[in-house]
């Protein structure tokens, strides 16, 4: 049977990731639309009529098409789990730190992430690279070592969708952000040990 949701992706391990481990969490039934770069499938009309980057994941549910990993998983959250993997709007404490969380997974520690998979051509451009993550890894530890020593999850009420944005993304930097660093160690040993996440071949 074909489901209403449609997840466009490359691979399990791209970005599409985090969506399909929150469509798992949330229980919904989902079609993975496996796309292949070498074959054009990013660039076919039909694709770029959807997604006009050319880029995954996109998600298709009904006639709403979302793409960005983490505005896909803040509808899907808002919309399936209001409530059970994100705060409700009235808990304005929680919800801001959803927020902060959600958005600093993407555009703080991806962001630098990204960078040493990209453009990075010589040995040299390959050291700087790995300085540069490896000093900003050192300040983002700063801001979530407090967090995840003191509590489970990386909000106090519990497991939420930003856990699922945040566990999706650390391995990326693992040698220096996981390294000697119990904290986030145990939280990423909880994480990879969800069956949603298991479910959906994350790690
Ligand atoms: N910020 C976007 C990034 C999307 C992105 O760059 N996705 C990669 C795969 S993980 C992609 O589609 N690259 C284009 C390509 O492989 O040609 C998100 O989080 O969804």
């Amino acid at each position: 049977m074909t489901s209403s949701i449609q997840l466009y992706c490359k691979a399990y391990q791209d970005r599409s990731d985090r969506v399909r481990w929150l469509l798992e969490e949330l229980g919904l039934g989902y079609q993975d639309m496996f796309l292949k770069k070498s074959a054009g499938d990013l660039d076919s009309p039909a694709y770029r009529a959807l997604n006009p980057m050319g880029r995954v994941p996109t998600l298709v549910d009904g006639s709403i098409v979302v793409h960005e990993s983490a505005g896909i998983c803040l509808y899907l959250a808002d919309r399936y789990g209001y409530g059970k993997v994100c705060p409700r709007l009235e808990d304005w404490s929680e919800r801001a730190f959803y927020h902060q969380w959600m958005t600093f997974s993407v555009g703080s520690l991806e962001c630098v992430v990204a960078r040493m998979f990209t453009h990075v051509r010589t040995p040299e451009e390959k050291a700087v690279t790995h300085a540069f993550v490896k000093e900003q890894c050192e300040i983002f530890k700063t801001v979530l070592n407090p967090v995840l020593e003191r509590q489970e999850y990386i909000l106090q009420s519990g497991f939420s969708a930003a856990d699922i944005m945040l566990a999706s993304v650390i391995p990326g930097a693992e040698e220096w952000l996981m390294t000697d660093n119990p904290a986030i160690q145990n939280y990423m040993k909880k994480m990879m040990a969800r069956p949603a996440a298991v479910r959906a071949k994350v790690f």
